[in-house]
């Protein structure tokens, strides 16, 4: 007899069948004749989500009934991946959903493999975002994500004759099983018109937006649990709509094609994701995108917040909004309209809790990231929140003049508009002028920001800026993507490093355990045969899973010196050609990158990859002892694949440039052995497990910063004649004897362009610390044991930390346990 109480609830394998056909049957209306896999998911994926629902329903009552503080996290990317595995094991019925999927006659395995990643954003940005909201659910703490559902995430990338193709990544083809549409909560946000006087009830003047193009955001709402299946919080994704009183205008007017021509226009705005890592591009689409999903988040929590207090000055004791990156930093101008146009608050104090509510995090060094917007775009857009800013910045200035007296460079520097032939809106400034909170991602980014990037606002507002260094969730890189490392954990210290990460350390006595560095050993070793057999069964390539893995993905930008990489391939290459019977431990270097669309030059280090990889491994003379690969489509399921099976984690961006990183702490839990630069949070990685444990090597900060200014490529060029000749090589076309004079742009950048990243000035101590991988990894105990010692020290860099950081000292806010 069915237990109704059961249904759609029960944990046990009998309940999850259950609901599996019934899913299958009636939300699916197929039946075993007409089901496919992707039906056979789906039907699996709607038992889950059954699951999340009341667990869902009753943290959104508890938060609600205690008044609870919550968390708003902004963010244009939630870089998401796959959620079914991830939502069954935060829920914990692993065992039962595969006992289920089992007894039906599936393979959990290839039910999972049918889930499309969720690629909304690019990168190192919006998978930190993803991690932050699982961490949060886990700690318990009442928080939103708000983002927006784009049509189209992170493009899909395929590789023609060496080159990167672009194809769109049509994610919401089939549907998506996570999402919940509430169409009953829109908000409307516009565009355009002009800003009028008008004489209010007291006779005051006060400024009204009239004529502006309206445009409505739907909400669309992803649960997001919490390890332990306690908490569940929301993610909410915006989708664009036209406006239907708009469109009636038209379509009364007869002028039928105009009216649908504006629909689409509205609904084009959430379609596509920008691809565009750590590079500002300044295009109107993109302005429009930021702010309806900034004004739609802001109208939201203004209308949840009235459901918890009358009193305005409760806002920022029970509302935490935080800004990932400048992209919402029309946030600061749009919480004052809101609160000064809209509800009548008057500006200071409207000012008072906008920057009690607002914090924003920097994730960049790099001058092309910071966002610009030009007055004339935000006039034209947005013309009420230009005269906030401009309000905003008169104040501000006021304040600088106070406190720097006759100072009027630095009135200049700080201004938040740019004066010039085209005048600009600094972003940046406007969000740390804005907020009570700037943060940078790890600690030498954080001093660096404000060392170099804004110094002067460091002066001014010392106590704003602090630091808080990344963190990644263990639970989806390491027990999800690493089952048999996740067990072997358990099995030696318990399971308590799931939710205190820290807990590692306890592995550290093991490290001197010969019989547990072998099942270590073993672990990493059979993570690198599945990643082989799974080269091998995509795209027919042999990659012996003996050799060393050393893998390098992440976006393909010149600072993180994928090139430097390839270079030294080269290197190798020559030396092996030299001396075929060199003592070399065969070692294969695994690439995965995606570059911005538009971007030349790391389209061009993609192809030379695959032109270097092209001719190596055809090469009889290397290809026992050489191989380069470059994986397609890098993204965060290939990811979960590659980090397990790596035994030296490349991250060697100049020092001084990579904020943070984020790969790199999810390499070290997983026990491979980083080759790196001072950069980023590579530093604080050094810290924990000591240097010794790591190939550190090249200029740090502070060198590179002092070789910059005085820095000639060619005398490195000219001193070093190995790296000269693996140079000479690729521009002799060696590796494009069919497209003579393609890496022109290269030695171009190298040579003459001033070599902006110092690549050629680090190489041969890369080179060297090459050298000292190959030689420790023939001691395969002492390797064993530095991995181990890896693992054991990477405690620190749980996102949970990184958020209960967030909680106490920028948020103020507690947990708030879900019975
Ligand atoms: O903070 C997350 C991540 C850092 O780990 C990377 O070092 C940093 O490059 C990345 N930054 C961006 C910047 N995007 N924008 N603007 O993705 O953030």
């Amino acid at each position: 007899a069915i237990d109704h109480n059961q249904v759609r609830r029960g944990m046990d394998a009998d309940s999850i069948r259950k609901d599996f056909q019934d899913h299958l049957n009636f939300t699916l209306a197929k039946d075993q004749y007409s089901a496919t896999q992707l039906d056979h998911y789906q039907a699996l994926a709607y038992t889950i989500r059954d699951r999340l629902i009341d667990r869902w329903l009753t943290t959104q009552q508890t938060h609600h009934q205690r008044k609870a503080k919550r968390v708003y996290y902004l963010s244009l990317e939630f870089l998401m991946g796959r959620v079914l595995h991830n939502n069954v094991l935060n829920l914990r019925i692993d065992d039962q959903v595969r006992r289920a999927v089992t007894e039906l006659g599936f393979d959990y395995e290839a039910l999972r493999d049918e889930e499309h990643d969720m690629g909304l954003g690019n990168g190192g940005l919006g998978r930190l975002a993803a991690c932050f909201i699982d961490s949060m659910a886990t700690l318990d703490i009442p928080a939103f994500g708000y983002g927006i559902r784009y049509n189209y995430g992170i493009f899909r990338q395929e590789i023609e004759k060496g080159r990167q193709v672009e194809q769109p990544d049509d994610w919401l083809k089939w549907g998506n099983v996570w999402e919940t549409p509430r169409m009953s909560l829109q908000f409307k946000v516009q565009f355009g018109g002009r800003v009028e006087l008008e004489k209010d009830a007291q006779g005051r003047l006060t400024p009204r937006w009239v004529d502006a193009h309206p445009v409505i955001g739907i909400p669309y709402d992803v649960p997001i649990v919490g390890y332990g299946g306690k908490t569940v919080n929301t993610l909410r994704l915006w989708t664009a709509h036209a406006h239907e009183d708009f469109d009636f205008e038209d379509f009364n007017k007869g002028d039928y094609i105009n009216a649908v021509e504006h629909k689409v226009t509205a609904e084009n705005l959430t379609k596509v994701l920008y691809p565009n890592d750590l590079h500002y591009l300044g295009k109107e689409l993109r302005l429009r995108q930021q702010y309806l999903f900034v004004s739609c988040s802001l109208q939201d929590i203004i209308r949840r917040f009235k459901t918890d207090s009358q009193n305005w000055d409760d806002f920022p004791d029970l509302v935490a909004i935080q800004l990932n990156d400048t992209h919402p930093s029309l946030a600061v101008p749009e919480l004052m309209r809101l609160l000064v146009d809209v509800e009548g608050l008057d500006w200071e104090r409207a000012w008072d809790i906008t920057v009690r509510t607002l914090g924003y995090t920097n994730h960049t060094l790099m001058p092309e990231a910071l966002e610009k917007w030009s007055v004339e775009l935000i006039e034209k857009l947005l013309p009420r929140h230009l005269q906030i800013i401009y309000e905003i910045n008169q104040r501000f200035i006021k304040d600088v003049a106070a406190a720097f007296p006759g100072d009027m460079h630095r009135v200049g520097r700080m201004s938040i508009i740019e004066e010039g032939e085209h005048r600009m809106v600094r972003m940046a400034h406007l969000a740390i002028v804005g907020s009570h909170s700037t943060n940078g991602v790890a600690e030498i980014h954080t001093r660096l920001l404000k060392e170099r990037v804004v110094p002067d606002f460091a002066d001014m507002y010392p106590s704003r800026f602090n630091a808080k260094t990344n963190g990644i969730t263990q639970r989806r890189w390491l027990l999800e993507s690493n089952p048999p490392l996740a067990q072997l954990i358990t099995e030696t210290i318990g399971d308590s490093w799931i939710t205190d990460l820290g807990s590692l350390t306890k592995l550290e006595t093991h490290a001197d355990d010969s019989g547990f560095r072998e099942r270590f050993r073993d672990v990493k070793y059979q993570a690198k045969k599945s990643l082989s057999d799974y080269m091998k069964a995509t795209w027919n390539w042999d990659v012996d899973p003996t050799w060393i893995f050393d893998v390098q993905i992440k976006r393909l930008h010149e600072y993180k010196r994928q090139l430097m990489n390839a270079i030294h391939i080269v290197m190798l290459y020559n030396r092996l050609r030299k001396n075929p019977d060199m003592d070399f431990h065969p070692q294969a270097f695994l690439f995965g990158a995606k570059a911005a669309p538009g971007y030349f030059m790391a389209k061009l280090i993609i192809k030379l990859i695959n032109n270097i990889g092209d001719m190596i491994n055809r090469d009889e003379t290397v290809r026992h002892k050489l191989q380069v690969r470059f994986l397609p489509n890098y993204r965060v399921t290939l990811a979960e694949k590659l980090i397990p099976a790596t035994d030296v984690s490349e991250q060697i961006s100049t020092a001084g440039t990579e904020a943070s990183g984020t790969g790199n702490m999810k390499f070290m839990l997983n026990g491979a052995l980083t080759v790196g630069t001072l950069d980023g949070a590579n530093v604080e990685m050094a810290e924990e497990v000591g240097s010794e444990n790591m190939f550190i090597f090249g200029l740090n900060a502070q060198e590179a910063k002092d070789l910059g200014e005085h820095y000639n490529p060619y005398d490195y060029y000219q001193r070093n004649e190995e790296v000269r000749e693996a140079l000479d090589l690729i521009f002799s076309d060696h590796f494009s004897v069919l497209e003579r004079g393609i890496f022109e742009p290269i030695r171009h950048s190298l040579l003459e362009g001033g070599d902006r990243y110092l690549l050629l000035a680090d190489l041969p101590a890369y080179a060297e610390a090459q050298q000292r991988i190959q030689k420790l990894y023939r001691d395969r105990e002492e390797w064993t044991r530095r991995a181990v010692l890896n693992t054991a020290s990477s405690g620190k860099f749980s996102s949970d930390r990184t958020i209960a950081e967030y909680a106490r000292d920028i948020w103020k806010v507690e947990p708030c346990r879900v019975d």
